[in-house]
């Protein structure tokens, strides 16, 4: 790919004359190859409804850029050759000729008087105004208040860096259907795009998506490349391949999060809480990518309840075009951001009134005998305890001996700080038709089939997608207890639309509650045919037929045959009832709700003041996942995204310069990812007593989890540690030169 170097820059002309002679060349194509070829724009899968009724700003991006570029990155031409090498020597050869214009990047600078314009079909940068909730409850209970609470928030954008890059490979050789070969999370998704795209059938290309090396959310967006691929294999009539160098995913990968927020909380004298008032910019990139617009306007909007029975919320956000890579889904999604707020606001209201942090938060939890529980944004919780999640956690955490070991680490001159968080998680991602109303453009149900074969072995095709979650381990010991054969002979299938009926993907935490539902669905269908061939077996009513442990039964006698035995009749029908042969059976499963995970996280922290370096002494969770699946992996799970929570609240920050645009966290040696060093020991419970209550397993997701709680449990506890040296605020990454500076710039040094 050969990529803008500018932020912003017309492309006056592309000049391959030399490129198109290199040795090994196979062709170069330019935006104006695609448009020739009638390749349409790579549509968003959400769009948001403004807060005045009109449909957010939707300007066109194209796989290759066509006259404009907007961001340092942006693709303007592909260059094909028989290796690498020769394709990336034979880049280094076109000549584009760049008009550069002004650049902006950062969110509130593009919304001022006078910022560079990304696109004529959005003034003054807006993509959209999005408004949710009750702006004149709000405005009551404000007037009213005892306190008003009031910060400036940023939640610090950041790159996804799974450890292997993207990659696409299309083989469109002549003759064969198109095989597109992709690192995604949502298969089904991408073949939709890239098909609408091209204006070909979705039946036109099979979508493989085989065992990626982690995804992060980002992974599950749709690119230019996959499209850029499919269309060159086409043309071409052979295979085409593009692996990501580690710059290009820098460059290129969707980023996450980068929001910049004005949180309001008003409290009563009791510290109770009264009104929450919120406006985020949300700098969007230079384009809206696939559900870049839903995560900051209806994802991160209908976390802003979380924990807390808070009576009026509005929220405001807008999104906002910067000349930066487009930003999307990045692990937490909208929750991570919403949760920094609240727990912010509450650590700021604990400190005003002179009240203990834990108790504000105590005394506006949403008490368990509330639930099914309506919050005034929307959603409605239909179970959780979480008084009793954020007790255990102060109890294991040891939180009111706190005071003790902050002394004893005084006299060493460090600094030691308590911090704690409480989350909620809209898991299982999503009931369609709620998504639907407020934008998405997809469905997001999930897909299941099962297929017992003649052997009584079992295949088990889903609609998700596995980079790292232990789908093949969870969905087979699914399979297993309920039709009780060992987890051995199960086969979990994901990644291939030829295959897999149907599937929305992974992303949201939703696998296990929706596409585990959706197993569990098909299972109870493979069962009931069990049971009628059973019947006939056992010459006995299907209804009178009972199934446990891989064995069909007459209930109250001994007469019994094994799945087993059923399996090979339906293959090889000896002695068969008038009915349909095979032994399988499919199912899909839509969401009434979100599965709300929610837990508490804790974290104790040292910081040495001479140098700025925290470390986290101390961390503790304890997340309520409804019923587990499997503890061993939820904890990794959970582990996996505090590590990246730490990332966001220590380490990670990407970095625009802004006169020019470019990216200054380019690589490894500029944006630092969390290392084992970096990680404490972690304690971790899993809160069993609230299973979903609507859907068959009764589990709520844990992919995100670790990464909502944590951020804003670090910050807590670094400022705790530092409020006694004057420092108030700060912000993330809590960089030892930054937490160094504040120090050395509080008032009381
Ligand atoms: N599980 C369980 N019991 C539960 C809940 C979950 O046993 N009550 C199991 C599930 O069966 C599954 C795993 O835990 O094996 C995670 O399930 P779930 O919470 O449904 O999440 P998904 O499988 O949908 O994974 C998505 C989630 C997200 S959104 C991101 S981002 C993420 C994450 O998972 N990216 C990851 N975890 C990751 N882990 C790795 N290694 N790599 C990534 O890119």
């Amino acid at each position: 790919m050969v990529r803008s170097p500018h932020a912003h820059a017309r492309v006056r002309t592309i000049d391959s004359a030399a490129a198109a002679v290199a040795p090994g060349i196979v062709a170069v194509f330019t935006g104006a190859d695609m448009a020739a070829d009638q390749v349409g724009p790579m549509a968003p899968l959400w769009a948001i409804v403004t807060s005045d009724g009109k449909p957010m700003a939707e300007p066109p991006r194209w796989a290759l850029a066509r006259d404009i570029v907007r961001h340092v990155g942006e693709a303007v031409a592909a260059v094909i050759a028989e290796t690498r090498a020769q394709a990336q020597d034979a880049a280094e050869l076109l000549e584009v000729d760049y008009e550069p214009l002004p650049a902006v990047t950062d969110g509130r600078d593009a919304l001022a008087t006078g910022a560079p314009q990304l696109h004529a079909a959005a003034p003054g940068n807006v993509c959209f105004r999005f408004a949710r909730g009750d702006e004149s409850a709000v405005r009551q209970a404000f007037a009213s208040a005892a306190h008003v609470i009031k910060l400036e928030l940023n939640s610090n954008r950041l790159i996804g860096a799974a450890i292997e890059p993207r990659a696409v490979l299309a083989d469109g050789s002549a003759g064969k259907k198109l095989t597109l070969y992709c690192s995604t999370q949502v298969p089904h998704h991408i073949r939709r795009s890239v098909t609408d795209q091209l204006g070909l059938p979705q039946t036109a290309i099979r979508l493989v998506a085989p065992d990626v090396g982690g995804g992060f959310g980002y992974k599950g967006k749709h690119y230019p490349e996959e499209t850029i691929i499919a269309w060159a294999a086409r043309r071409l009539r052979r295979p085409v391949k593009w692996i990501a160098t580690r710059s290009e995913c820098f460059l290129s990968d969707y980023q996450g999060r980068g929001h910049q927020t004005h949180a309001e909380l008003a409290v009563d004298a009791e510290g109770r809480f009264l009104a929450l008032r919120v406006d985020t910019v949300a700098n969007i990139g230079a384009y809206v990518s696939t559900f870049g617009a839903g995560i900051p306007s209806a994802i991160y909007s209908a976390l802003l309840a979380g924990v807390y029975r808070t009576p009026a919320i509005a929220v405001q956000s807008t999104g906002v075009f910067t000349n930066t890579v487009p930003t999307d889904a990045y692990r937490g999604a909208g929750r991570p951001e919403a949760c920094y707020v609240l727990e912010r606001l509450a650590e700021e209201a604990a400190l005003r009134l002179g009240i203990d942090r834990a108790e504000i938060r105590r005394r506006n939890l949403v008490p368990a005998e509330a639930m099914p529980y309506k919050t005034p944004i929307g959603p409605v919780y239909d179970c959780g305890n979480f008084p009793k999640v954020f007790a255990r956690l102060l109890q294991a955490a040891d939180y009111k001996n706190f005071a003790k070991r902050q002394a004893a680490v005084s006299r060493t001159g460090k600094r030691r700080g308590f911090g704690m968080a409480c989350y909620v998680e809209s898991s299982g991602v999503a009931p369609s038709r709620m998504a639907a109303a407020l934008g998405a453009r997809a469905g997001f149900f999930e897909a299941a089939q099962i297929r017992v074969q003649y052997d009584g072995s079992v295949q088990a095709l889903l609609g998700t997608h596995n980079h790292g979650q232990g789908h093949a381990t969870t969905f087979a010991q699914i399979i297993s207890s309920r039709l009780g054969v060992p987890m051995a002979s199960v086969e979990i299938i994901e990644g291939d639309t030829d295959q897999v009926p149907y599937g929305t993907g992974t992303f949201g935490s939703r696998s296990i509650a929706v596409g585990g539902s959706a197993l569990d669905r098909a299972a109870v269908k493979v069962i009931d045919k069990g049971k009628k061939i059973a019947a006939h077996l056992l010459e006995a009513s299907a209804g009178d037929i009972a199934f446990a442990d891989g064995v069909f039964s007459v209930a109250g006698t001994d007469r019994r045959v094994t799945l087993r035995e059923v399996a090979r009749v339906a293959h090889h029908p000896t002695s068969y009832p008038d009915m349909e042969l095979g032994l399988q059976d499919s199912a899909v499963y839509d969401p009434p709700n979100f599965a709300w995970s929610n837990g508490a996280h804790a974290c104790e922290v040292e910081v040495d003041c001479d140098t700025g370096q925290l470390e986290i002494v101390g961390y503790w969770g304890v997340d309520d996942v409804g019923t587990v699946i499997n503890p061993m992996i939820v904890e990794g799970q959970i582990q996996g995204g505090i590590a990246q929570g730490i990332g966001q609240a220590k380490l990670e920050q990407c970095c625009y310069d802004p006169g020019s645009g470019q990216l200054l966290s380019g690589s490894f040696m500029d944006y630092a990812v969390p290392r084992a060093l970096d990680m404490p020991d972690i304690w971790s419970e899993l809160d069993e007593s609230q299973p979903c209550t609507h859907n068959p397993l009764g589990a709520k997701g844990c992919g995100e989890a670790g990464s909502i709680g944590a951020p804003a449990a670090i910050v807590s506890a670094v400022l705790d540690a530092l409020r006694p040296v004057g420092v108030t605020d700060l912000e993330m990454p809590l960089t030892p030169e930054r937490v160094w500076q504040a120090i050395r710039s509080s008032a009381r040094p």
